[in-house]
């Protein structure tokens, strides 16, 4: 059977994104289904300029039998929040359009917001939750002929004006199934954008975040792919000319035998690469950092959110201030590029949680920092729960999502953010995203083939100087 894979990822959600993220999960799928036999093809129109008529033209001229579409994101997730919602739906309206192949949606957003999403397409049939199983059995259906049956864990089915949702089936063991289908996708091309290639050393994660959606996709439990299997993964990409990565793993340095196992494994094959990741403070040590550094850490994204000791406790991070700093030294005694990722306005935060952080923040040895505000309310986080109780309306609507900022925050909050940062030329806020300065610099390393925040300080003292002069 003829089956395309289209990502419904723009050049403008790229573009408008913090950075440029790959189809990675659809070479996950697309895997296991050419090892089904089937014939695939993955259309990517993230570098197309007139994305409808390029999406018209695909499938006209491809014929598939069935359409998989991949929503991964629908927002930003953040604040100030921006919508992907009527891009997406014009790539699916293309599709219609040119009316072929039975269409099925799937992806990380469209597993959040399953009903609204096939409603608002007019689409049958979705999938929640991870697509290897569930579309191979899917897609074996179709080939026979047959209607899937309406049992099927993680279907999402538009029926009788509603949308009825299958609980998801977690996948037991990743080794299971093959290794995702890099070759079709232009990886240079991403690199080009400051991108890494995807690759992946676990599904799941165990803390309980009061925000987090992420075990909402991957479980609590964590499914861990071989050291020796993740790292010829990444072996075979470098002998083709990719040596710059992502680990899209929730949280890459937990647990830390299995991170420590995979940097040792790296060094032992002789990778020359440079690679990035999400971490955490909790079960660092000295010895995975070093072998971090030596395995090729170019930047570690730190979510630490808060450095206040009562906010990590409403947050329920799991980790302590002690051990924030902790990391702190580690990182520095390593020269890993630790970038700590603040988000400030949850449950309880006040002036006062406020000047903690700021003051713990005026602490670390941060290469970098990005301090976001406010909190999306996903479905079924505990967060939910919290805003529900303080009274919030919470309708999960992806054009509108619910966004959470403590009551008792302080009237001039925007002033005491813009007064930090501009006295820490390293820390870029949420205040800064739209400046056209910053824009211009960004623009021009990014053409200079530079990351970015390698250059920020840049903005940063110009920043400072700029409210040195006239204040806020
Ligand atoms: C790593 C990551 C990043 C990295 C990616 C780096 C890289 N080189 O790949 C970076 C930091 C760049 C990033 C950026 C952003 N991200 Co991000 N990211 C993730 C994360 C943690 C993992 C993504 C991943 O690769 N997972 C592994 C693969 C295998 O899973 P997958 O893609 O979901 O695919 C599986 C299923 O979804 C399904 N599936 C996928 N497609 C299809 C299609 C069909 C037809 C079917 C049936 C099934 C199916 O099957 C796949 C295999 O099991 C997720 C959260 C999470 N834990 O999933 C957020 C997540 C995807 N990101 C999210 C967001 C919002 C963003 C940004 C918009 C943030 C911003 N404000 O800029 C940008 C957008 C980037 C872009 N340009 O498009 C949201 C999306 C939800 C939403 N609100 O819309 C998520 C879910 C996190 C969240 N907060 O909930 N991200
Ligand atoms: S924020 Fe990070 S550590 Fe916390 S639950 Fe989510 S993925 Fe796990």
């Amino acid at each position: 059977m003829k089956i395309l894979l289209l990502y419904a990822n723009s050049k403008s959600i790229q573009n408008n994104a913090i950075q440029w993220a790959p189809p990675y999960g659809l070479t996950c799928i697309a895997s296991v289904l050419r090892r089904e036999g089937h014939e695939v093809r993955l259309f990517d129109p993230s570098f197309c300029k007139s994305i409808a008529s390029r999406v018209w033209h695909y499938v006209t001229d491809y014929q598939p039998d069935v359409i998989g579409v991949s929503i991964r994101n629908i927002n930003s997730d953040s604040y100030p929040f921006q919508s992907f919602f009527g891009q997406i739906m014009d790539i699916i309206g293309s599709i219609k359009k040119a009316g072929r192949g039975l269409i099925v949606l799937g992806g990380a957003a469209f597993t959040l917001y399953p009903e609204s999403l096939l409603k608002a397409a007019g689409v049958k049939y979705g999938i929640v939750g991870e697509g290897e199983k569930t579309f191979r059995d899917f897609a074996a259906h179709i080939a026979r002929g047959e209607a899937p049956p309406e049992n099927m864990p993680g279907l999402a089915i538009s029926q009788d004006g509603g949308v009825r949702v299958n609980p998801p089936e977690v996948l037991a063991a990743l080794e299971d199934f093959p290794a995702p289908a890099f070759d079709l996708i232009d990886y240079k091309r991403y690199m080009k954008k400051n991108c890494g290639a995807s690759v992946q050393t676990k599904r799941g994660c165990a803390y309980e975040c009061a925000y987090c959606d992420y075990p909402t996709f991957e479980g609590r439990r964590y499914r861990l792919i071989p050291a020796g299997e993740v790292v010829e993964r990444m072996a075979r990409m470098s002998a083709a000319g990719i040596n710059r990565f992502f680990f899209v793993d929730s949280v890459f340095s937990f647990p830390p035998e299995h991170a420590l196992a995979v940097c040792n494994e790296i060094v032992r094959r002789g990778l020359k690469i440079a690679w990035s990741a999400y971490a955490n403070p909790r079960g660092a040590s000295r010895e995975l950092a070093e072998a971090m550094k030596r395995s090729g850490c170019a930047r570690l994204d730190v979510t630490i959110d808060t450095a206040s000791e009562k906010m990590l406790v409403n947050l329920r991070k799991g980790f302590t201030v002690a051990e924030i700093q902790a990391f702190d030294e580690i990182a520095r005694a390593a020269a890993l590029p630790a970038f700590y990722e603040v988000q400030l306005g949850g449950p309880g935060e006040d002036a006062k949680t406020l000047a903690e952080t700021f003051k713990v923040l005026d602490s670390l040895r941060a290469w970098t920092g990005y301090i976001g505000a406010g909190f999306r309310v996903s479905p079924g986080t505990s967060l939910e729960r919290k805003a529900r109780d303080e009274g919030m309306k919470i309708e999960h609507d992806p054009r509108n999502p619910p966004t959470y900022f403590s009551k008792t925050l302080p009237e001039d909050f925007d002033g005491r953010v813009m007064e930090f940062c501009a006295e820490h030329p390293r820390w870029r806020s949420y205040l800064d995203d739209k400046s056209p300065v910053l824009k211009a610099i960004d623009f021009a390393v990014e053409k200079l083939g530079g990351d970015p925040f390698d250059y920020f300080w840049i903005y940063g003292r110009y920043r400072r100087f700029k409210h040195r002069l006239f204040g806020r």
